[in-house]
C-alpha cells in the first residue's frame, strides 16, 4: 500500500482531505479508495467535526479519473466488484452526517467527477474542467456517475456529456448546476471552509437530517415526506431545538450540543 495518498489535515472543526498522487493527476487507485473508506467510516456520527473538504494535490487536477493503469487488467467479475465497492464508498460520503464539499482545483474527470458529485456541494476554480469520458475507453461510469449527473444537471445535458465524452469548463458547469460556486484558482478550499463555517453555527442534528432528507428524495425505497415529518418530530423534541428557541428569545447565539 502506498503511503500518503490521502493527506488529512484538521483545521479547527473541519478536515481537509487532499488526494495526493500529483504525478498521476490524483487518479483514484485502490489505496486512495481504501484511505477514503477508512476516514469516513472512522468519523461517522462524530459531531465534534463540522465539515470536510476534499481537494486534489497541486493546481492542475482535482482527480483525473479512476487510475486507468490499475483497472485496465481487470476482468468482468473484478470490475463489477470494484464498481460496487467504489459506489459504496461514495455513498458513505453522500450520506455523511456533516457536509462534505469538493474543492475542485482542476480536472474532475470520470471517477473524479463522480467523487465530486457524491459530495454535498462543489466549489470550482475557474480553470476547472469536468467530464465523464468513460466512453472514450469503451466503458460506462462505475462510481454512480450515470445517476448523479442526471440528478444534478438533468437528463439531456447528462446524456450529452456521457455520450460525447466532452469536457465542460467551470462556467458551463456552474450554469448547469453541477457547481455551486466558481472562484479564482487557489481559493477553492478557502471558499469551501467559508461555507462550512456558516453551516457550523447551525443545529448539528438538523444539518445532518437535512442531508438525509435531500438524499431521501433520490432513494426509491424511502418516502421523503414521511421521513420529513418523523425528522421534524425528532428535531423538535431535541435539546438543541429548545436551546435554539431559548437563544432566539434571549437574543443571543445558540450553543448547540448535538443532543
Ligand atoms: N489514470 C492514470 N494516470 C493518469 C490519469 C488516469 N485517469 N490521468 C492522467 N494520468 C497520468 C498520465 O498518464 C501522465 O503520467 P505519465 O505519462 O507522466 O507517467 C500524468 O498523469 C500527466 O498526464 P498527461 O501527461 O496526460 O497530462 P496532460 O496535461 O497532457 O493531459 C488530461 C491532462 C487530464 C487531459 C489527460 O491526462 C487525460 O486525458 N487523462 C485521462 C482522463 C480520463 O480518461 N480519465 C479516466 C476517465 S474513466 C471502474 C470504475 C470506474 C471507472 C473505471 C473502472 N471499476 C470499478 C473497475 C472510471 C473510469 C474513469 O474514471
Amino acid at each position: 500500500m502506498q503511503d500518503n495518498v490521502l493527506l488529512i489535515e484538521r483545521k479547527d472543526q473541519f478536515y481537509i482531505l487532499t488526494i495526493n498522487r500529483p504525478d498521476a493527476l490524483n487518479a483514484l487507485n485502490n489505496d486512495v479508495f481504501h484511505a477514503l473508506d477508512t476516514f469516513f467510516t472512522r468519523l461517522y456520527k462524530d459531531y465534534t467535526i463540522k465539515g470536510i473538504v476534499i481537494t486534489g494535490s497541486g493546481s492542475k487536477a482535482f482527480v483525473a479519473g479512476a487510475d486507468i493503469k490499475e483497472f485496465a487488467s481487470l476482468d468482468e467479475t473484478q470490475g463489477r466488484m470494484l464498481s460496487k465497492k467504489g459506489q459504496d464508498i461514495l455513498f458513505k460520503i453522500e450520506r455523511f452526517h456533516v457536509p462534505v464539499i469538493a474543492a475542485v482545483n482542476g480536472f474532475a474527470l470520470g471517477g473524479g467527477c463522480e467523487l465530486a458529485m457524491a459530495c454535498h456541494m462543489r466549489v470550482a476554480g475557474n480553470h476547472a474542467k469536468f467530464g465523464q469520458p468513460e466512453v472514450n475507453l469503451g466503458l460506462v461510469p462505475g462510481y454512480g456517475g450515470s445517476q448523479r449527473l442526471i440528478q444534478l444537471i438533468g437528463k439531456g445535458r447528462a446524456l450529452e456529456l456521457l455520450l460525447t465524452a466532452d469536457m465542460i469548463d467551470a462556467t458551463t458547469a456552474h450554469q448547469s448546476g453541477l457547481v455551486n460556486h466558481m472562484v479564482e484558482p487557489g481559493q477553492e478550499v478557502n471558499k469551501s471552509l467559508e461555507i462550512l463555517s456558516k453551516i457550523a453555527t447551525k443545529g448539528p442534528l438538523a444539518v445532518s437530517q437535512c442531508i438525509g432528507l435531500v438524499n431521501a428524495y433520490y432513494d426509491k425505497d424511502v418516502d421523503g415526506f414521511e421521513q420529513e415529518y418523523n425528522d421534524f418530530g425528532s428535531t423538535l423534541g431535541s435539546e438543541d431545538a429548545k436551546e435554539g428557541a431559548r437563544a432566539f428569545v434571549e437574543k443571543r447565539k445558540p450553543e448547540f450540543k448535538a443532543q
